[in-house]
């Protein structure tokens, strides 16, 4: 069989997506878990080429017995539009991920969707390629006669360390960067044991939290791309468990990947806060960039929130990060129950105050099998039949104390607040403490690699 994989489009050129652009690990994880079965898979990322239009997409699909197409909510109205294509086509789809795992129902609602993978992809997808009967298959759902099956769920792989590796040269590598350094991405563990109320991933994974060893991690990394420079590990927590992660850094150092690679992961908080060793640890074998779930800074919030530690944890966590010259990520919600405009202007201050280096905000959204949602539908604050198919991304309900207008305008300011004030960037002391201190010896390959292909880009683009 002939198959492709697409990863849709996601904001190409907007929003991150002007400084980053991350391989599909998705799609080359389920391709590493088939390519002994003799088919032909080829992967379509559409943030890569996205000059795609209908009739161009048409003549692709045409090409192929079977169309894959990996889906969060975010990117469902788009997915959907590539499903009616192949529809018309009578190639058959399979969709799978976030979205369709959580909302399994869309396949009844649309007809141009023929099957979903529910949950973990490898083994389900293996089946299916292998000409397994459909209603044999744990974790599939699929159209038969009409009608619609819901196959049992497949029970989760509990060992990880027996999962194929990605199909990494199936992409070229060189498109894909953080902020413009060569960048690859890594997972090394799946799920998460915490619940906070707007997260999907513990509903996905049904709460359970499972790892990679150490000697596994190591051995991905040695089959990463050769141009990569920088490495982006998925986990939702990475450093969950510290002896795990002081061994894999151990084995950095051993194997020398810590001179060759630098390191971006996922942590909470409480994690670095408790265990100011592991980050020492991490610092020496690479890591330069913690990206952290703050959400917000007003602690009825992160009570709300199910986030289980309070602001002393955040200003132990940014001193202990800076302390070994790891930059702080932060990641932020706009709209968050109980909050107010002025409530939300002091998280804004807070984060400069607390010298955070870089930031994102999101608005509030209520993503489908989370406890913020069961919430949003009880206290009429989306329908429960909303429709996510026209949903792309902007904030989508009144909060209890904020409107969506002035959800939006707050996520606006906040980049302007944060990032346009250039003499915070230029005379405070984030760049001193980049460009005096040792810690920060990784700057000098970042700045060298966002002057180069940064600089290029940027003058190719104003040309
Ligand atoms: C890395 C990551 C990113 C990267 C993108 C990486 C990339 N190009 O793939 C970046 C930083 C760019 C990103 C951005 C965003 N992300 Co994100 N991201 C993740 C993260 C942490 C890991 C994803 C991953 O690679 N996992 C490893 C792979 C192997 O697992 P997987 O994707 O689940 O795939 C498996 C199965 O789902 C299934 N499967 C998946 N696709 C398919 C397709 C077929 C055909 C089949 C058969 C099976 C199958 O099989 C796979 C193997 O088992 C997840 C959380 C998580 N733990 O998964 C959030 C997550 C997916 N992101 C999320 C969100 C909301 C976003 C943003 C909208 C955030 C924002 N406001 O900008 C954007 C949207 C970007 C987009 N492309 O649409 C949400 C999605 C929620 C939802 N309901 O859809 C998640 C779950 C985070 C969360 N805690 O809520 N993200
Ligand atoms: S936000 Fe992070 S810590 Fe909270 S449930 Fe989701 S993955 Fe776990």
């Amino acid at each position: 069989m002939k198959i492709l994989l697409i990863y849709p489009p996601f904001q190409v050129g907007k929003g991150m997506g002007k400084v980053m652009l991350s391989p599909p690990l998705s799609l080359l994880t389920l391709a590493g878990a088939v390519s002994d079965l003799g088919h032909e898979i080829e992967i379509l990322d559409m943030n890569v080429d996205y000059n795609y239009d209908i009739d161009k997409l048409t003549l692709k699909i045409k090409q192929f017995d079977l169309v894959g197409i990996t889906c969060m909510t975010n990117t469902f109205k788009t997915v959907l539009n590539i499903c009616k294509i192949a529809k018309k086509c009578n190639i058959p789809t399979i969709l799978g991920g976030f979205h369709p795992t959580l909302v399994p129902n869309i396949i009844e609602d649309f007809k141009c969707i023929d099957m979903i993978c529910r949950g973990e992809g490898e083994v389900t997808f293996r089946e299916l390629l292998k000409g397994k009967p459909k209603n044999q298959i744990l974790g599939l759902s699929f159209r038969e006669n009409g009608a619609v099956i819901h196959n049992p769920d497949r029970p989760f792989k509990n060992n990880l360390n027996r999962l194929p590796f990605p199909k990494n040269d199936l992409v070229d590598p060189k498109p894909y960067h953080y902020i413009w350094v060569p960048a690859w991405v890594c997972e090394t563990s799946r799920g998460c044991p915490f619940n906070c109320n707007f997260c999907c991933v513990t509903q996905f994974h049904k709460g359970k939290y499972r790892t990679k060893s150490p000697n596994r991690v190591i051995r991905e990394l040695l089959q990463l791309p050769n141009t990569t420079k920088l490495v982006f590990f998925t986990d939702d927590n990475f450093s969950l468990q510290k002896k795990r992660i002081i061994r894999i850094c151990e084995l950095l150092e051993k194997t020398k990947l810590s001179k060759r690679l630098m390191f971006v992961c996922q942590s909470r908080v409480d994690d670095i806060a408790n265990n100011p060793d592991m980050v020492q640890a991490m610092s020496k074998a690479g890591f330069i960039c913690f990206f952290l779930g703050f959400e917000s800074f007003k602690q009825i919030s992160l009570n709300n929130m199910q986030k289980q530690y309070n602001l002393d944890k955040v200003r132990k966590c940014i001193k202990i990060c800076h302390k070994n010259g790891i930059m702080v990520f932060g990641s932020f919600i706009i709209g968050n129950i109980g909050e107010t405009v002025e409530d939300t202007w002091k998280t804004f201050k807070l984060m400069k105050d607390l010298e955070i280096d870089m930031m994102m905000t999101n608005p509030i959204t209520p993503f489908p099998a989370t406890p913020l949602y069961d919430e949003a539908v009880k206290n009429g604050w989306i329908p429960e039949d909303f429709r996510w198919e026209k949903w792309d991304i902007t904030p989508v309900m009144n909060t209890p104390d904020m409107t969506i207008d002035q959800i939006q305008d707050l996520l606006d300011e906040s980049y302007r607040f944060f990032y346009n004030d250039i003499g915070y960037f230029l005379f405070g002391k984030k760049l001193l403490r980049l460009l005096f201190n040792p810690k920060f010896w990784w700057y000098r390959h970042v700045a060298f690699s966002v002057l180069t292909n940064g600089l290029t880009k940027f003058l190719i683009k104003l040309d």
